[in-house]
């Protein structure tokens, strides 16, 4: 027996606490340093590097827990293994009290902490992108100066997806973005349930007909990013893979200049814009 503080403990499990406690010291700055700005998905937008930050906070939030059973599990496989030729019963094991409190209160503590801060993180929408959570949502992301923000429309459709500028007039299948500026995503789809997932960016919606679901996001970093469909669509969903990209500010406005001239001829017949749509025969045109 070992005494700490007042508290007697048998020599194993003391071992086993200092061993945890060293390796966990090493190993939460290790990750939170280290690790962290690797997570993804990266820091190319602001909902984008929040969700760097809570995916930092949730690895930390293992280490202790990892180290603990990296540490228990070979340490009685060495030291509690049988010795000797003669296989006979150990001594019977009784249950301990302590141990089973500390488990259960250690265990639901770590549970309820990390579920009420994903709900805190993702919830409120100050931190999230906005899932999209349909026309009427329970919560949303909407920054303060939403007013000022970029609109594009995302449509997906079996198997690609446009973009729809309504501030510029075009529908375009390129997703191009100016750096800096708040951009409002409106998800959504003309025949199937798609998911609209902007990798780099940090934003994944479902693109859902009849439904309109908004998401927010802030690119901070000229560059490209993954676009991808994230919701098994049919036959070529594997083909709704694109690449867009986060441009600057002039750079954006000579784009819009020449994706008006490119598509000036079919921006003309376009269906009015709607904040949604329907599969056929209740197709845009109507
Ligand atoms: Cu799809």
């Amino acid at each position: 027996m070992v005494s700490i503080l007042g508290l007697r403990m048998p020599r194993e499990l003391f071992r086993i606490l200092v061993a945890w406690a060293v390796v966990s010291a090493i190993g939460i700055p290790a990750v939170w340093f280290l690790l962290g700005p690797h997570l993804p998905p990266g820091t190319m937008s602001n909902s984008a590097a929040d969700q760097q930050f809570d995916n930092t906070v949730l690895a930390v939030c293992v280490v202790p827990v990892a180290a603990f059973l990296a540490i228990y599990f070979p340490y009685c496989l060495v030291r509690f293994r049988h010795r000797g030729t003669t296989f006979e019963d150990g001594p019977p094991l009784k249950g301990d009290g302590r141990v089973m409190v500390a488990w259960i209160a250690g265990t639901s503590a770590l549970v309820l902490f990390l579920a009420g801060w994903g709900s805190w993180e993702l919830f409120p929408g100050e931190h999230g992108a906005g899932g999209g959570q349909g026309p009427d949502p329970l919560q949303i992301a909407t920054p303060a100066n939403a007013a000022g923000a970029l609109q594009v429309q995302v449509i997906g459709q079996q198997w690609q997806w446009t973009y729809r500028y309504p501030q510029y007039g075009f529908e375009t299948d390129q997703l191009v973005l100016p750096q800096g500026q708040l951009v409002e995503f409106h998800v959504t789809s003309l025949d199937v349930i798609h998911s609209f997932w902007a990798i780099q960016l940090g934003v994944k919606a479902d693109a859902v007909p009849g439904s309109d679901n908004v998401a927010f996001t802030q690119p901070g970093r000229v560059g490209s990013f993954q676009v991808r469909c994230a919701e098994l669509c049919g036959i070529w969903h594997g083909h709704m893979f694109t690449e867009g990209r986060v441009v600057t500010q002039s750079d954006f406005q000579s784009w819009v200049g020449q994706q008006k001239r490119t598509l000036a001829p079919a921006s003309g017949s376009l269906p009015p814009y709607a904040p949604s749509y329907y599969p056929t025969p209740l197709t845009r045109g109507g």
